[in-house]
């Protein structure tokens, strides 16, 4: 059986678990904080979660996991068979990590833990996710879904990337950032309405507790 390191706070954790939700495929989970012990390392190359270990070894990165997933388990699928198609996907979720969550990640520490980042990098960060949400708005279609009709991994990692993104926004800058994209906000809402979406958002907000205390005891 699979097994999914990581903890259930964590936005690209929540995206894996989204993924194996949605396939319906079986697997435990192993709650751990990322890390940097020998033991951990072995399995995750940058201490990261999330992990997944499979039959034949650990793998680690979120897209990769999405892609080995849906490779093995073909059933429900997140990539469209066309090569080009599949292609687009990927370039959706590589514009939304590289432009929307990378530089959001950069004010995580003030948003959510009270530790105030720098003006430099607030002005860099306004800057990247005003052009990153307008990139995004350029590829994708939201009809409804990221990519068109069918809901794909792109969407997955739009919903727990984008939120992250939108609520540094929204707490640093005053910008409402979803609405910079048409649709966006809509796919948002309509993501959020799924059972096993708003599953793993309970496991998420009961995880914060003791998360928030893990965070103080490190500072
Ligand atoms: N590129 C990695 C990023 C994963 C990541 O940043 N996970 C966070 C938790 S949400 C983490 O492990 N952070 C600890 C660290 O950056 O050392 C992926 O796609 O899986």
């Amino acid at each position: 059986m699979l097994t999914l390191y990581g903890f259930d706070v964590s936005n690209y954790f929540n995206m894996i678990k989204l993924a194996l939700a949605i396939k319906g495929i079986e697997y435990k989970s192993v709650i751990l904080y990322p890390n940097q012990s020998a033991d951990y390392l072995t399995k995750s190359p940058m201490g990261k979660v999330p992990a997944l270990e499979t039959e034949q070894g650990i793998l680690t990165e979120t897209n990769v996991i999405l892609e080995y997933l849906d490779d093995t388990y073909p059933d429900k699928p997140l990539y469209p068979g066309n090569m080009f198609e599949k292609a687009k996907i990927k370039e959706l979720i590589k514009i939304t990590e590289l432009y929307l969550e990378l530089p959001a990640r950069r004010c995580h520490s003030e948003v959510f833990f009270g530790q105030v980042a720098d003006e430099l990098t607030k002005k860099e960060v306004k800057r990247a996710l005003c052009k990153g949400i307008e990139g995004l708005a350029r590829c994708a279609h939201f009809s409804p879904y990221l990519a068109g009709k069918q809901l794909t991994a792109a969407d997955i990692v739009f919903l727990y990337s984008a939120d992250l993104a939108s609520a540094v926004a929204g707490k640093l800058f005053d910008i409402d950032l979803l609405d910079i994209a048409p649709g966006a906000k809509q796919l948002m809402a309509t993501l959020n309405e799924r059972e096993d979406v708003i599953k793993i958002a309970k496991g998420r907000k009961i995880a914060n507790i003791e998360f928030k205390k893990y965070i103080a005891n490190l500072s």
